[in-house]
């Protein structure tokens, strides 16, 4: 490994700081121009390697969109002054929270973070940072059980989306049998932004984005309550990417628990860890090499080939076996490829190496890769998947929101937040 080139850790941390809006991180300038709740996770780890306080800043920020019943939204639009830039804004959500947000959630990264940062914040100040993680631990208590409570009422131990959007991988071929099902027809009419910023063919179809408002209208018409979401929603899959996320989070609030001399909490958490543990492990299928998702509406399995098959490694500490099987398919689809795993299966009819998630890199998944890969010792692939996304965004791509794995060039919006705190921690 070469050392440190400090042009691009500077580059880096030059991006955080141009994206920062008073104490919270756009993913990026005009497309993404709000608080988007994964990414934030991810950006205060980023933060955490040269500034705690900003870290926690960031949690802090994304908390005051929480509601209530303790969901964390997946926007928050704390300052609508660029509001025009971006669809669909607070009023096609129609949400009733103090600050406006949206309605729907997002990967659970939160409580990762909150570990990460609270780790690096006690490493000079371990008493100022339990006082300043403590109500950030909280919030990520009600959130996790929200999630149980609101999106696995049936107690399997897998938790369900009810919009693709909440994936976070939102045109993934994964989704195209249950979204299918969903009309095409809107309330209002769709007047998407995002081809404004970006080439329209790196981007989900109209169609797609038809049936996105479609289920945010019908989610709306809900009232947003969750019971009535459950009982309605056309789109329902047990998806194991977020209950993969769910499951580490719920391994470091636990030990947070542990921490603060919260018993009870530790107890609900060992129990709700368990159930999951164990759901999760039951999605694996030999005949694949992969984990797979439940569509709850048909009852099938999701078998497309994305990248999500893999990221249970995060959270479970798997048979030597099923760990090198999965190592060899994830080195099979990444062979020959730039940037580390692609989000398709490369080859295959749904490998579309340009067009969001249905092909190209991401920083943040071969991050959340690389940490399961360690948890399970194969840090020969760890390493190698480090060393792709360090080098196409080096030689490139930049810090590209994600990457063509064909030709390494940089796609989608340009200094992407996200991917310049990928790069900080991998640099470490
Ligand atoms: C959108 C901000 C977000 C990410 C998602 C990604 C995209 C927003 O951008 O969604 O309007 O399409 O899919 O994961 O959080 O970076």
């Amino acid at each position: 490994m070469p050392p440190p080139d400090n042009k691009f850790v500077a580059k880096a941390k030059a991006i955080l700081e141009a994206n920062d809006r008073n104490g919270y991180t756009v993913p990026t300038h005009r497309l993404y121009p709000f608080q988007w709740n994964w990414d934030s996770a991810f950006v205060a780890m980023g933060f955490a390697q040269f500034d705690v306080d900003r870290a926690f800043r960031e949690l802090e920020r994304l908390v005051e969109g929480q509601w209530a019943d303790g969901m964390i939204p997946h926007i928050v639009f704390h300052d609508l002054s660029g509001a025009d830039s971006y669809y669909p804004g607070p009023a096609v959500w129609g949400t009733s929270h103090t600050v406006a947000t949206s309605g729907i959630t997002q990967p659970p990264v939160f409580a990762i973070a909150l570990r990460a940062v609270h780790d690096a914040a006690a490493a000079v100040d371990p008493a100022a940072a339990n006082a300043r993680t403590l109500p950030l631990y909280e919030a990520a208590l009600k959130w996790q059980r929200w999630w149980y409570a609101a999106r696995d009422p049936e107690n399997t131990g897998l938790v369900a989306l009810l919009h693709p959007w909440e994936s976070g991988s939102d045109n993934s071929p994964a989704w195209d049998i249950a979204l299918a099902r969903v009309p095409t027809t809107t309330i209002k009419p769709v007047v998407r932004k995002d081809t404004n910023h970006v080439a329209a063919a790196m981007r989900p179809h109209d169609q797609d984005y038809a049936r996105f408002i479609h289920l945010v209208e019908t989610y709306a018409d809900a009232g947003w309550d969750p019971a009535q979401q459950w009982a309605t929603a056309p789109f329902k899959i047990a998806e194991i990417q977020t209950t993969a996320i769910l499951l580490k989070a719920g391994e470091d609030l636990a030990r947070f628990a542990a921490d603060f001399g919260r018993a009870s909490d530790a107890a609900d958490l060992a129990a709700l860890n368990a159930r999951t543990r164990a759901a999760l492990l039951a999605q694996w299928r030999p005949a694949l090499n992969r984990f797979v998702s439940r569509d709850l509406v048909s009852g099938a399995d999701v078998d497309a080939s994305t990248h999500a098959g893999f990221v249970p490694v995060l959270a479970l500490d798997l048979d030597a076996p099923v760990a090198r099987a999965m190592v060899a398919e994830m080195a099979r689809w990444s062979a020959g490829k730039l940037g580390g795993l692609p989000t398709t299966e490369p080859g295959t009819p749904i490998w579309e190496p340009k067009r969001y998630w249905r092909g190209p890199v991401w920083a943040v998944i071969n991050w959340l890769l690389i940490n399961g890969l360690h948890r399970n010792a194969h840090p020969a692939f760890a390493d190698q998947l480090r060393e792709a996304t360090l080098a196409v965004i080096e030689t490139t791509a930049g810090f590209a929101e994600y990457f063509d794995p064909d030709t390494g060039e940089g796609c989608g919006g340009g200094d992407f937040s996200w991917t310049a705190a990928a790069y900080l921690c991998l640099r470490g």
